[in-house]
């Protein structure tokens, strides 16, 4: 019998190189994220591809009730466990002094990186208690590690992940219930597209000069964590790329 993985924020980035790493590797999947069009294209060449069963599932993690529902409305026959969640779904909104921050951007990130990884959570976690068994993987970043200019609130979204990870592994270890925290550093996807609202060339300016992580990167170290024996977990995982130390300092090149 094939495993389940759901992966929120699959339409895109790191979430949709998951989707493929794991479809590849025979899993079932549930997909998630707002935009339909790219989950059903995503859904359709899934299962052309590969042998797995795919379930799309279009919501905003940002909305309790929306989230209930879509998790609610698994098809259960299908996919009678649910293995690993893959909490992926995130994003920045703008970056500015924190005394000129914008409330609109402040409360997209903190409802989106913390309430709705929250959510989604929230409704996953019991499932997996009644199964006796689960994996939930955190997409957090290198800023929770660690804060930068200008990334306040997003850097403090992603605290706030590093700290929920650290909670859900000490109430869900009577559950046999893994809990990873995955912390990549700068990787090229819609991220800075989105941050930046659409402003391209910032965006690709973002990655010039060195060679950030790629998608299918964080999705291979996303794949080795979750396929390990039943009796090893790994806790905490920062990955970034050769010329960036940490949150704060990347080089353009080695010597
Ligand atoms: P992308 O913008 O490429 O992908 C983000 C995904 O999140 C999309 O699928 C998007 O889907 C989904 N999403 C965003 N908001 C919502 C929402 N309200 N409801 C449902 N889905 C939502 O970025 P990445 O792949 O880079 O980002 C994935 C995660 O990785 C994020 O948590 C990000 O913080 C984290 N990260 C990224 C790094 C980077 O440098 N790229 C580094 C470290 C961490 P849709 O728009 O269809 O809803
Ligand atoms: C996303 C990468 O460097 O913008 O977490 O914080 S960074």
């Amino acid at each position: 019998m094939n495993r389940t993985v759901l992966i929120t924020g699959a339409t895109s980035g790191i979430g949709q190189s998951c989707a493929l790493q794991f479809a590849k590797n025979n899993f079932n999947l549930i997909l998630t994220g707002r935009r339909i069009d790219r989950l059903t294209a995503l859904k359709a060449a899934l299962e052309e591809q590969y042998k797995s069963e795919v379930q799309i599932l279009c919501f905003d993690v940002r909305n309790l009730e929306e989230t209930k529902q879509a998790i609610a409305s698994i098809d259960m026959t299908r996919f009678p466990v649910i293995d690993i969640l893959i909490n992926n779904a995130g994003l920045a909104s703008g970056m500015s002094s924190i005394d000129e921050g914008d409330y609109d951007d402040w409360n997209v990130m903190i409802d989106t990186n913390v309430k709705g990884l929250l959510h989604v959570s929230r409704e996953v976690m019991p499932i997996m208690k009644r199964q006796g068994c689960g994996h939930i993987v955190n997409i957090s970043s290198t800023a929770a590690k660690d804060v930068y200019a200008k990334g306040n609130v997003y850097c403090a979204t992603k605290h706030a992940v590093d700290a929920l990870s650290k909670s859900m592994r000490i109430d869900l270890l009577p559950y046999g219930i893994k809990v990873t925290s995955v912390n990549p550093g700068a990787c090229e996807t819609e991220f800075s597209l989105v941050r930046f609202k659409g402003d391209e060339e910032r965006a690709k300016a973002v990655y010039e000069g060195f060679t950030p992580l790629t998608p299918g990167d964080v999705a291979d170290t996303i794949y080795y964590a979750c396929n390990l024996p039943k009796h090893v977990c790994i806790n905490d995982l920062t990955l970034t790329c050769l010329t960036q130390a940490n949150a704060h300092y990347t080089i353009k090149k080695t010597v």
